[in-house]
């Protein structure tokens, strides 16, 4: 699945290149990026909700609530922060729902399949503080390294999504600062939440540690709370029966 993911990217990124040769890229973004590091190191679990309208796996979760409407909702239920899946092809995204979520001054993170640097100019010119890289779409850890470094430059954060310990090993030698422990493989698409546990006992204190993927009820909320995350990361969940929130309420 990875690869079909890299796949639809090309137009964008060819899009993006043929920017680049007539010296048209957007400018960075110049108003204030919340930190998201710092929302997610409070006291107790914090809930990153994420803005999903599709998915591969569940085909439409729900086309018809608004970006708007969903950003209101998830900060009046208590949002630490927000993710936006900004990928067209497979979730039904897009880049400019960033922009319509920046209103509740939540750091915004941008869900989408980065791996080339002129994807990390196009976050720039968004109000994005942070962008997603996946461990697995990198073959080594240099490559990762100087996207993650480009993002800091940008003054923006990145989230690296790891989902065994290899994966792990190659985030921290990188220089990642966020970690993100998918229990949903990307290959195959399965969920299961032992993941998050497997991996819990190599965090470090001075990273940000986020639980990702399958959460869907008060129990699954209060599992990762007592492993020690930082924070867990929610979409269908939320998204499902126009309720955003109240599938983790209680
Ligand atoms: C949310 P869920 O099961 O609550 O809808 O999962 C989030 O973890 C998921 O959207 C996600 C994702 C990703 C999507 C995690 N990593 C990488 C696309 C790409």
């Amino acid at each position: 699945m990875l690869e079909r993911f890299r796949t639809a990217k090309a137009d964008e990124i060819r899009m993006l290149e043929d920017l680049a040769s007539r010296n048209a890229l957007p400018a960075p973004f110049t108003g204030v990026r919340p930190s998201l590091g710092q929302a997610l190191k409070q006291a107790g679990l914090a809930a990153i909700c994420e803005y999903k309208r599709a998915s591969p796996s569940k085909g439409d979760i729900e086309l018809a609530l608004s970006p708007e409407e969903v950003a209101r909702q998830y900060a009046q239920g208590g949002a630490a922060a927000l993710s936006v899946l900004t990928e067209d092809v497979y979730f039904k995204g897009d880049i400019t729902f960033l922009e319509r979520m920046a209103f509740t001054g939540l750091p915004l993170l941008r869900k989408d399949f980065l791996f080339h640097p002129l994807q990390i100019v196009q976050t720039a010119a968004t109000p994005a503080s942070a962008l997603l890289l996946i461990v697995r779409m990198f073959e080594s850890a240099a490559p990762l390294r100087a996207l993650l470094d480009m993002t800091h430059e940008y003054g923006m954060e990145a989230v690296v999504e790891v989902f065994d310990e290899r994966d792990l090993d190659m985030a921290r030698e990188a220089g990642a600062r966020i970690i993100q422990v998918n229990n949903r493989n990307l290959e195959t698409l399965q969920t299961d939440l032992a993941i998050c546990g497997r991996l819990v006992h190599q965090r470090s204190y001075a990273e940000v540690w986020i639980a990702a993927s399958g959460i869907s009820t008060p129990e699954h909320r209060r599992h990762v709370a007592s492993l020690g995350y930082d924070a867990m990361l929610v979409g269908t969940a939320l998204m499902r029966g126009g309720e955003p929130c109240k599938a983790l309420q209680a």
